[in-house]
Formats: structure tokens, sequence, C-alpha cells
């Protein structure tokens, strides 16, 4: 296997801190036996967990007002998994990378595929692109792709998903997830109706196309690029779209494209009841699609998903397997170092949700113990998991600690020297 960060620099700083580890960790599993807990099958569970790396996020995002680029970012989709096998090196908790089509085509599929494999990385799912014009196609997405008044456009929408299906399949992807931009700027601009029933048409000849071992998600997004009105704008929006297409469609959660305030946990959880969550996009956000790293503002919020998860987990609810991948956008911060952290921070939500004393919290629900209940929630979320987390990294033989092992590798420094600073790159908001 191919490793990008040398083996010994991961040993050597691991070497200064598995006494401390080890004490921690075994402080946290005497802790847990109080509460009935096995630290050892959490552990178990966490290391069987991973979240996919969207390739676009290994490069430095931008705003609608700037993008100042990093030192030695990716230049190609090549580049973008070997900055994704350095997260995966380090984390062991992100086996998979997420493509983006047009963003990440390749002429030869076949030596793509190798390079993941040569990397230990396999392919999640697929995403195309139809909020923007690539430099080759007949027909603009100015005003909309898929719900387009035009049937030659919307043609070519539906003809873009279906490459992106086709390329999945040569790299063993599974899925295929649709954000489309389309909306109004203006009240008349277009009409509600018609254009919802032009977007599940186009998505029906998607569907068609769609393997039958693969899934196809569809995700919401309240506002953005559209201001007024956005065809695909809310969950309830996206459950109709889910229940049109068919079995093999479900929705895709981005935790940023939903209003201020929303209790997001219960989206997930009616999802869930009815069978149609597909996958997550995990980011964070103050006020709108920030794309922040996972966790960095409101990781309560997280934690109360996760909840909801290991919920449906532990009551094996049917049909219920949603694929997990992180989205967001790197401004300030170095992109490998924002996406372990974030990593890093979905495990733990993870870890902590699998202590939530469920028993109790039924009890506690049943008898209306409002305050008891709330607090079996937060027992399990004040709980410091990070010796669980670095315990499981370490004996995956990644790191104690990524951000420390990274830095001290010096591969940023590194890829700087080999890839020329590039003058823009493609959008880092999805
Ligand atoms: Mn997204």
């Amino acid at each position: 296997m191919t490793r990008m960060i040398n083996k010994d620099v991961i040993d050597a700083d691991n070497a200064g801190r598995i006494a401390d580890l080890k004490a921690d960790y075994d402080h946290l599993g005497t802790q847990l036996a109080r509460r009935g807990i096995d630290i050892g099958a959490i552990k178990a569970k966490v290391s069987a967990y991973g979240v996919a790396i969207p390739s676009w996020g290994v490069g430095t995002g931008g705003t609608r007002f700037a993008r100042f680029p990093g030192t030695g970012e990716p230049r190609n989709i090549f580049d973008k998994i070997e900055d994704c096998s350095v997260i995966q090196q380090l984390t062991k908790a992100t086996p998979t990378v997420s493509l983006h089509i047009p963003w990440d085509k390749v002429d030869d599929l076949k030596e793509l595929k190798e390079k993941g494999n040569a990397l230990g990385l396999g392919f999640d799912a697929m995403n195309s692109n139809t909020f923007s014009d690539a430099s080759d196609q007949a027909h603009s997405y100015k005003f909309g792709s898929l719900s387009h008044a035009d049937a030659a456009t919307r043609q070519q929408a539906v003809d873009h998903n279906l490459e992106c299906i086709e390329i999945g399949k040569a790299l063993g992807s599974k899925a295929l997830t649709v954000w489309i931009g389309d909306g109004s700027n203006f009240p008349g601009q277009s009409n509600f109706t018609k254009s919802f029933e032009r977007y599940l048409d186009a998505m029906k000849a998607i569907y068609k196309g769609l393997p039958d071992d693969w899934k196809i998600f569809s995700e919401h997004k309240m506002f953005e690029p559209a201001f007024y009105s956005t065809v695909v704008q809310d969950w309830g929006t996206n459950y109709l779209i889910a229940q049109e297409l068919g079995p093999k469609a479900h929705c895709l959660v981005d935790l940023g494209h939903h209003a201020p305030n929303v209790n997001i946990e219960m989206i997930v959880a009616r999802l869930i009841q009815f069978k149609k969550l597909g996958g997550f996009h995990f980011n964070d956000s103050k006020y709108g699609d920030d794309d922040l790293d996972t966790g960095s503002i409101d990781p309560y919020r997280l934690f109360l998903i996760f909840n909801e998860l290991v919920d449906a987990e532990a009551r094996k609810a049917e049909g219920f397997a949603p694929m997990h991948m992180l989205d967001q956008s790197h401004n300030v911060t170095d992109p490998i170092e924002s996406l372990m952290n974030s990593a890093t921070e979905v495990s733990r939500a993870y870890a902590q949700a699998l202590l939530v004393d469920r028993k109790a919290l039924e009890g506690y629900q049943d008898g209306n113990d409002a305050l008891m209940a709330t607090e079996t929630l937060k027992a399990a979320f004040r709980t410091h998991v990070e010796p669980i987390l670095a315990m499981s990294r370490f004996e995956a033989g990644g790191a104690i600690a990524p951000v420390a092992a990274y830095r001290a590798s010096g591969y940023r420094a590194k890829v700087s020297g080999e890839r020329p600073a590039a003058k823009s790159g493609g959008g880092g908001i999805v």
C-alpha cells in the first residue's frame, strides 16, 4: 500500500503519548464499567465506523467574495485522493472518497481506481453538478437544470447524471447524490408546480438508469443560489421526491441546508421512520450554509442527530443504512487538518450516542420525567470519549494525535514543492 506519510513519523509521535493514553483509557474503562458499559464494545463500534471525505473538501474553498488559495493545493483528483489518504492514514476514520463530476473527471478511470486501491481508499457516493456550466456544454444552467423550462437543457442535465452513474460504476461506487441549484430570485419568475413537475420527470429518467444495487439521493437546501424560491428547498419536498421515484430513492440531509434553529434531529427521526433517510453531509453552521467544520459550532446538535441514528441502529429499524459524508468548505485552515478534526468529531458524536442509557431513557420518557430524560442524554454527551477514539486510531495504525502527527510529518511543505500554486480552483460550497 502507498503511504503518503512515513509510518516512522506517526510511530514517533505516538511513542510520546501512548503511556498517558493507556492510563486515560483504563480510567475511562473503569468509569464506564460503573455505568454498566463495556469500553471495548464501544471502541469496536467506533473502529468499524467511517465517514467519506468529499474530494472537493481537500482544496481551499472560498466565499462569494474571494478565494485565498493555500499552498500545495491539489491540482486534480489524483492529488486530491493522495490528500484524502493522509486523512485516512492518520485518523483511520475516513476509508472512502466522494467524487464530484465534472471537477474530478479523468480520461482513465482504471488508473483512478487503481490509485484509490493503492492508497487504501474506496469510492463513496458520486456527486453530479448541474449548478454550474462546464466549458463544453451546449445549454446553460443559468435558469435551472433538471427543472429548466427548456426540454433540451433538462435532457442535458439528465444525461450528465447518467454519465455520473457510469463513472461511478467503473469506480465501485453505489450511489448518486443529486443537488440542484434550481430556483428563482423573483416572485412570479417561475411556476412552482410546473418546475417541480419537470424536476420529477427528469429525476425519473435518471432513476431509470440506476443499477439495481444503487441508491439515488436528493439533497434539499433552503436557499442559495436562488434567493426567492428553491425547487428542492426542504425535507418535505425531498420526501415527496423519494416517494415519487421509488425504493432506491432516499433523502440526503446536509446539516447546513436548513433554517437556523430547525430541529434537524427530528427530521432525521421522521426520515428513518419512513425508510427514506439516505445519508448525510456533515458540517456545521452559525447562520446559513456556512460549511464550517463539523462539530465546531454546535457539537450538541451533532450528538442529538447521532442519538437518533444509534437509537435506530439499536432497534434495528427497517431499511436503515444511511451513508455518511463530510461536506465542508475550508477558508482559513489547512483542509487536511479541518477534515481530520471533523472526522474525529463525527466519530465522537457516535461514541457519545452509544453511551446513552436507552432503557433508562425510555423509562423516563414513559414516566414523563423530563428532567431525568434530558439528563440521561447529557450524561452521555458530557462523557470525555477521546481515549476511546485515540485508542481506536492507535490500534488501527493511525495517530493518537492526528493534527500533531500531520504537522510533524511536513506533508504540506513537501507537496507545496511538488504542486505549483493554482490561480483559481473549483468552488467549495455545495
Ligand atoms: Mn451538501
